[in-house]
């Protein structure tokens, strides 16, 4: 399973690269729901692990309940049809059965249950973090700040149009003007909140769905193993633009980080590095 997974991750990577390929210049290592997906988007973060180590042991277990149980039900209507089975038997009960399809479920339930406990109070209590980033969720955008940085403003961070995702080579309704930066092998705190109506901040590869309510916040956590750009969406339907209010966190390196830091939050306009790159930010603006 971990194998199966760890390949199709390399091939909705390998997607988004691909849809790379024609923009001006190349973009980093992306991370994201891809065209054809059907499973979990690749592991980003402990959590993240943890999740999918979870959802394939769960996955085994379903995957044979089902055989068995569609096995006995063709068994059964196959053997004691009415043609071979003229005279039906009059079998009310009977213990020893009952008390087996009572007790291997509850069985199989607890086996489900541990693993899944352990999952949920790794998502839910948080470790010693290192920093703190405060997420704020709009009508219709995504606020970020760094609580532990006094000289970093808080800044909005909006959907790039088509063209624009085209132009910077970054998908289309996944791509913003200004990613959230964290530092790679930090744990970081995530408070969530909203200043109008409910959201949800989700980053798939994170194993992070956090909602978003004013007037109430709350926390969550991730630590990103390896640099990139991670993408999730609005979780929480939350009103006409709920399509358009993507999750872009870019993940970076110490060294990095604390240049961004330093230099009060400063981002390099994604667009700068186009040919002409000027009239294309001018216009946009
Ligand atoms: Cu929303």
């Amino acid at each position: 399973m971990r194998a199966l997974n760890a390949m199709l991750s390399t091939a909705g990577t390998g997607f988004l690269t691909l849809m790379s390929a024609g923009a001006a210049f190349a973009q980093d290592r992306q991370v994201g729901p891809t065209q054809d997906g059907w499973y979990l988007q690749e592991a980003a973060t402990p959590v993240m692990e943890e999740l999918t180590r979870v959802h394939d042991i769960v996955q085994v277990i379903i995957t044979l309940i089902v055989i068995f149980v569609v096995g006995l039900m063709a068994y059964i209507m196959i053997r004691f049809r009415e043609s071979k089975n003229p005279v039906p038997s009059k079998t009310s009960h009977n213990t020893l059965i009952e008390v087996i399809w009572t007790v291997v479920p509850v069985i199989i339930l607890v086996i489900i249950a541990i693993p899944s406990m352990n999952l949920l109070y790794m998502q839910d209590r948080l470790p010693q973090t290192q920093m703190t980033v405060k997420v704020v969720g709009n009508t219709w955008n995504w606020l970020y700040s760094y609580p532990d940085y006094e000289n970093v403003e808080e800044y909005v961070s909006n959907p790039l149009d088509e063209t624009q995702s085209k132009q910077v080579g970054q998908p289309y309704l996944l791509a913003t003007d200004a990613p959230l930066i964290v530092p790679i092998n930090t744990k970081v705190k995530v408070l969530v909140t909203s200043v109008n109506n409910m959201h949800a901040w989700a980053v798939p590869s994170f194993g992070v769905k956090m909602d978003a309510v004013p007037g109430i916040i709350n926390e969550t956590w991730f630590e990103v193993f390896e640099e990139g750009t991670y993408y999730g969406q609005c979780s929480e339907i939350c009103g006409i633009n709920h399509y358009y209010m993507p999750i872009e966190v870019k993940a970076v390196s110490q060294a990095e980080f604390a240049r961004f830091i330093a230099g009060g939050g400063e981002v390099e306009d994604k667009f700068a590095k186009l040919e002409g790159g000027a009239a294309v930010s001018a216009a946009n603006d």
